[in-house]
């Protein structure tokens, strides 16, 4: 079925995070699986005790950067992002990630509750005067995971566990209960092809992977324009998709991969316009 970007934006305020079931079709996981599979078991046969591995910086992979490129500049997805995020999204990350499967007296084991990249929850949660909060305020998130999960997550993939709507109360997991169940955890219902849409500041878990098959998931790491980020977009195939991008005055894509001169400019005119409404608002004494 499909949902409007108003119907996602809903449900992700109000929880912290909203799922596009079949965002990528049978045919294309199925195939990134298969060329991915041999480089995984050999990374996972080389490092037995490393939890997961990455292929990072997807879009300079020769093999795999046509496809990733397709799922990445998909209109769905960066309507999407640009609608939580406000025309400021830029790439941080962009990686597939694989998880070996492990002996099944780890299954349901929690794999580490933890924020993502750039929130605010985690320094918050251990300053001093943390135990007080009056409000609780949607705020749009300084960065977003995109995870597109390439099977069905069960009890023998290992679940995605959330805590629901934790982006609004800051709440805080000691790194000591970090690998523990929790009793207000919601497993979240995904079939393969679906994509996750999370909000930075959302507490989250994966869960071991018991089920006899490499668990892969693809992550898309959005964040505010200008911060640091881990991808790298001087490489010669990210090059040629901003020239393509130039050539159709695509802002928005060159912004994904750091580049729009303007944009503070055409920000503080925004600001200018809403501080000269409020001035104009004001009441006279
Ligand atoms: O393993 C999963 O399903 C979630 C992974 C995750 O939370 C992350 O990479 O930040």
């Amino acid at each position: 079925m499909h949902r409007s970007i108003e119907d996602h934006f809903s449900e992700y305020r109000r929880n912290g995070y909203t799922i596009f079931q079949n965002f990528m079709p049978p045919d294309r996981l199925q195939h990134i699986r298969q060329t991915v599979d041999a480089e995984f078991r050999r990374r996972h046969t080389q490092h037995p005790d490393r939890i997961r591995a990455s292929i990072a910086n997807v879009l300079a992979d020769e093999q795999l950067g046509p496809f990733f490129k397709k799922h990445l500049l998909n209109p769905t997805l960066l309507d999407y992002a640009e609608h939580v995020m406000g025309p400021f999204v830029q790439l941080d990350g962009y990686e597939i990630t694989g998880y070996p499967s492990r002996t099944p007296n780890q299954r349901k084991k929690v794999d580490r509750w933890h924020r993502d990249a750039f929130n605010y929850s985690g320094v918050w949660g251990r300053h001093g005067n943390s135990h007080h909060l009056e409000d609780r305020v949607y705020t749009a998130p300084t960065a977003c995971n995109c995870i597109t999960y390439l099977q069905d997550m069960n009890e023998e993939t290992g679940h995605l566990r959330i805590l629901v709507d934790s982006h609004l109360d800051y709440a805080f997991i000691l790194d000591e209960d970090a690998g523990n169940p929790q009793t207000n955890e919601k497993l979240v219902e995904l079939k393969a092809g679906d994509m996750v849409y999370t909000h930075n500041e959302i507490l989250h878990a994966g869960s071991i992977n018991t089920s006899g098959e490499i668990r892969y998931f693809i992550s898309a790491y959005f964040q505010r324009f200008g911060l640091p980020h881990r991808d790298t977009f001087r490489h010669p195939l990210i090059e040629a998709i901003k020239d393509e991008a130039r050539a159709k005055n695509d802002r928005r894509v060159l912004r994904l991969f750091g580049e729009d001169d303007e944009l503070e400019k055409r920000e503080r005119a925004i600001w200018a316009k809403m501080i000269a409404e409020d001035r104009a608002a004001l009441k006279e004494e």
